[in-house]
C-alpha cells in the first residue's frame, strides 16, 4: 500500500499521508514517495500542492522516524537525511504547498509544515518542537526554519519545553494562517488554493523563490558555523543523546544526566 496518496483537482494537487500504523512518521520510504510526487506535479504543471493526513486523522504526522535516528557518533539531521530532503523539496517546489493540518504534528513533522507556505489546521491540530525531548541537536537550516515561523520567544520556549502548542495558540502567534472547523477544512483549504491558482503562477513562483533566499539569508562567519557543529557532534555523541533514542524504543520515560 502506498505509504501517501496523491490526487488532482484540476491545476491542485494533494498529497495524503498513509501510515497511520506509524503515525505518519516520517521514514525515509515515506519521504521518498511524498518527494516522487511533488516531482510528478512538477511535470504536470500543479500551481498548488496540498499536504496532508487522512481525514479523521489524530495524528497529522509523528515527526522523524526515531529508529532511522543514527544511535550515537553521527550527525542525526545531516545534508541526506530523508526530512532534510523533504524540507528543501518543499521549499524549492515551485508553487505554493498549503499544510492542511487535521491532528498533532511533532518535531521534524513540525518543521515540515513550517517549511510549507501557507498552514490551515483543524482546532485538533498541535504543534510541538520536540529536540530537546530526544536529546537530539538541531540541525542549523533547520533552526533557521522555526525561526521563520515565529519570534524568537515563541521559538525558545516551543524548544526548550517541547510542549505542543494548541492550533488557535499558534494562530494567534502568527505560526498558522487559519484554523477553521474540521468539517470545513478541505472546502476552505482548497478555496484558499483556487485563490492562488486564479493568479499568475510565474509571479508567485518567482516571489516564493525570493522569500525563501530573502528568509534564508542569516549571515554566519565559517567560523560561527564549525562552532555550531563542534557544540552539535558533543550532542550527539553523549550519553544523554544515546538514552533519548534507547528510550523512545523502550518505549519509556528519558533519563538524562547532561553529558
Ligand atoms: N518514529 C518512529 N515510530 C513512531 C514514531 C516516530 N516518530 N511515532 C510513533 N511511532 C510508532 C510507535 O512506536 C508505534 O509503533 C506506532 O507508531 C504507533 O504509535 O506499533 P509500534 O511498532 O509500537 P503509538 O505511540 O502507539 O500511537 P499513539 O499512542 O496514538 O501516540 C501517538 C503519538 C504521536 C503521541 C506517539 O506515537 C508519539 O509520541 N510519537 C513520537 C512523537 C515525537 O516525539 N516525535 C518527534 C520525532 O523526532 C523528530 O522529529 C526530531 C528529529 N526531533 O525532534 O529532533
Amino acid at each position: 500500500m502506498p505509504l501517501a496518496l496523491t490526487s488532482i483537482q484540476g491545476d491542485i494537487g494533494f498529497i495524503t499521508l498513509n501510515h497511520e500504523r506509524k503515525k505518519n512518521a516520517l521514514s525515509e520510504p515515506l519521504v521518498c514517495e511524498i518527494i516522487s510526487a511533488l516531482a510528478a506535479f512538477r511535470e504536470q504543471e500543479i500551481r498548488v500542492a496540498i499536504l496532508r493526513a487522512q481525514t479523521g486523522s489524530t495524528v497529522w504526522s509523528a515527526g522523524h522516524d526515531v529508529t532511522e535516528l543514527p544511535d550515537s557518533h553521527r550527525d542525526p539531521l545531516e545534508w541526506q537525511d530523508p526530512l532534510r530532503l523533504l524540507i528543501r523539496e518543499i521549499e524549492n517546489f515551485p508553487a505554493p504547498v498549503i499544510a492542511m493540518i487535521e491532528g498533532t504534528v511533532w518535531g521534524g513533522a513540525c518543521e515540515t509544515a513550517f517549511a510549507c507556505d501557507l498552514i490551515v489546521a483543524a482546532p485538533n491540530a498541535t504543534f510541538a518542537v520536540t529536540p530537546a525531548k530526544l536529546g537530539v541537536p538541531y540541525n542549523v537550516s533547520g533552526m533557521v526554519t522555526f525561526l521563520n515561523a515565529a519570534g524568537l520567544r515563541i521559538i525558545k520556549e516551543m524548544a526548550f519545553t517541547a510542549q505542543p502548542m494548541t492550533a488557535e495558540q499558534a494562530e494567534r502567534l502568527g505560526m498558522i494562517n487559519y484554523v477553521v472547523p474540521v468539517d470545513e477544512l478541505e472546502t476552505f483549504t482548497v478555496q484558499l488554493a483556487r485563490k492562488i491558482t486564479a493568479n499568475a503562477p510565474l509571479s508567485i513562483s518567482v516571489m516564493k523563490e525570493q522569500l525563501r533566499i530573502l528568509a534564508g539569508a542569516r549571515p554566519m562567519s565559517p567560523q560561527g558555523f564549525e562552532r555550531i557543529q563542534g557544540l552539535r557532534r558533543a550532542v550527539y555523541s553523549s550519553d544523554d543523546y544515546q538514552e533519548g533514542i534507547r528510550a523512545f524504543k523502550e518505549k519509556r520515560k528519558p533519563v538524562y544526566k547532561g553529558r
